[in-house]
């Protein structure tokens, strides 16, 4: 089984949204292996997204994870990482499908809800900014 990790972004906290993802992921056959809320700072918020240290979106992205607490959610199902990005849709949700975590649910590119990750090697640095739990079976 693959593992991938989930984060509830401070935009779906505040709007009570957790029960509501967390149900969609369960659904969609995740099983939950460790989940905790927790307030980033600014720094730790850079270093979990430091690949876009140089977008011109970086600073607002950084005010924003960093506003309110977020849920971090490791996950495991067969081919999690593909399957968890399907289900939370593109980074737009202006443009994302109905029936995707963003289509649905959020509305700004900037805050749309949740965070997965897009590859193994993305997983295992962003699961390990949370999580001590050995990764590798
Ligand atoms: P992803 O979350 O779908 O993987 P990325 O391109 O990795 O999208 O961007 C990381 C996060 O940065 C997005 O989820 C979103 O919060 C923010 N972001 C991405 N592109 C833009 C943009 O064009 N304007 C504002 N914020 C953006
Ligand atoms: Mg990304």
């Amino acid at each position: 089984m693959e593992k991938t990790f989930l984060m509830i972004k401070p935009d779906a906290v505040r709007k009570n949204l957790i029960g509501e993802i967390l149900m969609r992921v369960e659904d969609a056959g995740f099983k939950i292996v460790e989940l905790k809320m927790v307030k980033l700072s600014p720094s730790r918020a850079k270093k979990f997204y430091q690949v876009h240290r140089n977008k011109p979106f970086f600073e607002d992205l950084i005010k924003f994870v960093s506003s309110g607490k977020v849920v971090v959610v490791l996950l495991t199902r067969r081919n999690a990482i593909r399957k968890l990005r399907e289900l939370v849709g593109i980074t737009d949700p202006k443009k994302a499908r109905r029936g995707t975590i963003r289509g649905d649910l959020a509305s700004d590119v900037t805050q749309n809800a949740v965070h997965a990750s897009d590859s193994a090697k993305s997983f295992r640095f962003e699961s390990e900014l949370f999580f001590k739990t050995k990764l590798v079976k």
